[in-house]
């Protein structure tokens, strides 16, 4: 049987080269997701490593028009263009906002929930490399429980566990939200058509990779990432209108130990001692799942 050709690139809307680290999710979600959202998009960039990515002309990765706004104001701006648009007669392009777990679970959290309550006809992306690494590695409230950050150091590793913010987006009862993995990239791009498809307020969480902050090898970024997957700790599914749907099922649950030992950030958890820290993130993974499970409507 001929294998699936649905994840290659048909028509290169990035230009060669990138600003990023190697082995970044960021570059690698803008290829696959500019790819399918096509020439006629305007994206909309508060500030994160993609703003240095795409950002200085003539070193900027997208070929289509980007607008860089404040942290807090890209959902506003976002409405403003697709207001304009529509004026134009311009339903046809697409206003996409591309943005971090940063700027998404914290510092943008009420303009996002003000767009997406007013179902403003906008794509939101939320790369999630679970820090705010521009500007160094700092913690936000997507950063994972055990993870070392900067303003967690060491034994201080993060001793919280990351917001939901699926659940909190289900609560707008959206057209539809998406987790997405660049291990994925079927699963990914047809994600990306369906929301490109889907009018309203659309969000797709990315599980971003991020070498320096995870403090993992640049040529494992889509091995972890697929990992991430595998043991559950960033599950794939779709949310339309509150009902849930699992969009892979891994064939066997790998231990979340196989994810984390690959990371750097979580070496504390594997120091004596720190045995309890690894079977709470276990359970809390097998926690989540059930619930997934109970809300999936294929079930
Ligand atoms: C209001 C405000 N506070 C702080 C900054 C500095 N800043 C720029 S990028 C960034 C990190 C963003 O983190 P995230 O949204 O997770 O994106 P990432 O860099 O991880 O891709 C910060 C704190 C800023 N630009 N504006
Ligand atoms: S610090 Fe991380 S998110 Fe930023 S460019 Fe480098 S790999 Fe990408
Ligand atoms: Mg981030």
């Amino acid at each position: 049987m001929q294998p699936s050709m649905q994840f290659l690139i048909q028509e290169e809307q990035v230009y060669s080269g990138a600003l990023s680290c190697r082995g970044c999710g960021w570059s690698l979600l803008v290829r696959h997701l500019a790819d399918i959202l096509g020439p006629e998009t305007v994206y909309v960039l508060p500030a994160s490593c993609l703003s240095i990515i795409s950002g200085p002309y003539p070193l900027n990765d997208l070929k289509a028009n980007v607008v860089h706004t404040l942290f807090a104001a890209a959902p506003a701006t976002a409405t403003g263009l697709r207001a304009a648009l529509d004026r134009q007669g311009k339903q046809q392009v697409t206003v996409a906002v591309l943005a971090g777990d940063g700027g998404t679970f914290d510092i943008g959290l009420q303009a996002m929930s003000g767009a997406a309550a007013r179902d403003e006809n906008i794509l939101y992306v939320v790369n999630n490399n679970g820090a705010y690494m521009n500007t160094g590695v700092q913690t936000s409230t997507a950063t994972p429980y055990g993870a070392v950050t900067t303003t967690s150091p060491g034994a201080a590793y993060k001793r919280s566990w990351p917001k939901d913010l699926m659940g909190i987006v289900a609560a707008h009862n959206l057209p539809y939200a998406a987790t997405c993995s660049l291990a994925f990239l079927e699963d990914f791009r047809a994600k990306v058509q369906k929301a490109k498809m889907t009018k309203g307020f659309r969000l797709l969480m990315v599980d971003g990779p991020c070498p320096p902050g995870h403090k993992t090898e640049p040529a494992q970024s889509i091995h972890i990432a697929r990992l991430a997957v595998e043991t559950r700790l960033f599950p794939l599914f779709e949310i339309e209108r509150q009902r849930y749907t699992l969009t892979y099922m891994p064939e066997r649950f790998k231990p979340v130990v196989e994810c984390l030992r690959l990371q750097g950030r979580f070496r504390p958890l594997f120091q004596p001692g720190n045995e309890q820290a690894l079977e709470d993130v276990q359970a809390h993974v097998e926690e989540y799942w059930e619930r997934l499970q109970s809300f999936d409507r294929t079930k």
